[in-house]
């Protein structure tokens, strides 16, 4: 049942996937992997650039505002020029979805970024151990909720209304391990304020209250997507062969004044 709050429609053809991944192949001197951890990230990313352990940064880190929004202003028109048609896909199959006009607000905010994991081009291939050590974790990432919306109240300012409770989180998968991959679910713990404090707990006590995720398969070419504070993690659990890469294109959207502005 957590898995109904996630909705997957088939966007992309297989050959639409295959251009969409030889060419962020290409852009391999845009990705950015903070951890050497395989991990990487092409694109202006909220989540990653305003928060830390203790959450959302403060206000005045004047010095992060102006990272992302650097980031924002040279890596938008590379992404936007370079894989028109799948943002006008995603973004025409939302506003189909959700009934409601959705665009891109590349102007003021990071246009959804891809996330790799798996070696850069010159990499080639990803480590035998770091391929076995992944395949052991439950997850790929630690169970969270999103809120990349928080740092961005200048813009949200602009709308008389803005639904962050109801806010959307998307995935396109364009590549993916060969044993498969997809999300872990769970409950939506409600407003921005218990998501934060869901957050904020260890992933001790994590692993203590979810005993009853549910796993939500990805297919290459699907659009997921769901709105609200749902909390889900990448799951782990996969095999990953050396030469297996796992490419998504993330992003969110709020709904302000009946439109679905969309970033990341
Ligand atoms: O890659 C995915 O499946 C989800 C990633 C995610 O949860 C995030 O970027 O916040
Ligand atoms: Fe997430």
């Amino acid at each position: 049942m957590y898995r109904d709050a996630v909705t997957s429609l088939a966007i992309l053809s297989p050959q639409a996937c295959k251009q969409a991944t030889d060419t962020i192949l290409s852009l391999d001197q845009h990705w950015v992997c903070p951890n050497n951890d395989f991990f990487y990230t092409v694109g202006a990313f909220s989540a990653r650039e305003f928060f830390d352990k203790n959450g959302l940064v403060s206000p005045d880190r004047h010095d992060i505002y102006d990272k992302y929004h650097s980031i924002r202003a040279s890596l938008n028109p590379i992404l936007a020029s370079n894989f028109k048609d799948m943002y006008e896909g995603v973004r025409s199959s939302l506003e189909s979805a959700l009934g409601a006009k959705a665009l891109y607000a590349s102007e003021h905010m990071g246009l959804p970024g891809f996330q790799i994991l798996g070696p850069s081009p010159q990499q080639k291939l990803l480590p035998q151990a770091v391929a076995e050590q992944l395949e052991k974790l439950d997850g790929w990432s630690a169970f969270h909720i999103d809120a990349p919306y928080m740092p961005h109240t200048s813009f949200w300012q602009r709308f008389q209304n803005a639904d962050f409770n109801n806010a959307l989180t998307f995935t396109l998968s364009l590549q993916l391990p060969q044993s498969g991959s997809g999300l872990d679910v769970w409950k939506n713990p409600g407003d921005t304020k218990a998501g934060n404090t869901f957050n904020a707990m260890p992933a001790s006590e994590h692993a203590k209250l979810i005993t009853d995720y549910e796993f939500v398969p990805y297919l290459t070419g699907h659009l997921t997507y769901f709105t609200g504070h749902v909390v889900h993690r990448v799951a782990g659990r996969h095999q990953l062969r050396i030469d297996d890469r796992r490419i998504t294109l993330q992003g969110h959207g709020v709904k302000c004044d009946g439109s679905w502005y969309l970033y990341n």
